[in-house]
């Protein structure tokens, strides 16, 4: 049966193992079945560059490579934390990098596909940050510097975001509705396919007088989150943690 895959907010890293497990078991088991798969951000929680000595860095891009390497496709567009992933990493992955807003042919439907971090334009402190981190003369600055000097500031971002209570689930601001409907209208599209604001649903609108729908993906913070397309629909599905650990 063809299927195309969706999947974004994994937030990766070394101090959840559960997460990475759950997400290797999916690759192994499900996503090489796929036609393609799409990774909508935040795949990592952090990245500093591709050059960072990290297991899971590897372990990932091994599963992404065994995965394309079957003969199913895997895209990727950059998160507000992971940005830093670059081509080495791409190139070993065996995944290919798209820009943050992309059209693709689902089915004969044309889909807009983003991180999804653009649409939350009232959070005016955001994209401030998200413009200035975009820098491509600051980003080739940052991996200028050793690799122990870019993890120290990793670090101490990661610090002062533990520090506040509501850590355990990042609180994100919701997507602004104008610019959902400015950008789809912009590029011509009905159908919508985003995450970043870890509100799984999907949601009917109309752009004039046409239905369209916005579909947000959820986070894998407690459970794996999966946007199943065929050509007979769409569905939300989740995937249970393993239990034992
Ligand atoms: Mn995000």
């Amino acid at each position: 049966m063809s299927q195309t895959l969706f999947i974004a907010d994994l937030h990766l890293s070394a101090g959840r193992p559960d997460i990475t497990a759950a997400f290797l078991r999916f690759m192994r088991e499900e996503a090489n079945r796929a036609e393609a798969l799409y990774v909508l951000g935040d795949l990592f929680e952090f990245s500093i560059g591709d050059d960072e000595p990290s297991a899971l860095n590897d372990d990932v891009a091994a599963a992404f490579r065994a995965c394309s390497e079957q003969g199913t496709p895997v895209y990727f567009i950059h998160g507000n934390r992971d940005f830093m992933v670059g081509r080495r990493f791409a190139r070993l992955a065996g995944m290919t990098l798209l820009p943050e807003h992309q059209v693709i042919d689902l089915y004969g439907e044309p889909t807009l596909i983003m991180h999804g971090d653009t649409l939350c334009i009232d959070d005016a402190g955001y994209q401030r940050y998200r413009r200035i981190t975009r820098w491509r003369w600051l980003q080739w600055l940052f991996l200028c510097l050793p690799l122990s000097r870019r993890m120290r500031i990793a670090d101490g971002i990661r610090g002062k975001s533990a520090e506040s209570k509501e850590n355990k689930v990042m609180q994100v601001m919701d997507v602004n509705q104008d610019e959902v409907e400015r950008l789809m209208r912009r590029y011509r599209v009905r159908s919508l396919i985003h995450g970043h604001t870890h509100r799984p649903a999907i949601h009917q609108l109309y752009i004039g007088d046409a239905p369209a729908q916005r579909i947000v993906l959820g986070d894998w913070y407690t459970q794996g989150s999966v946007l199943v397309v065929t050509p007979q629909g769409v569905e939300l599905q989740s995937r249970a943690f393993e239990q034992a650990r």
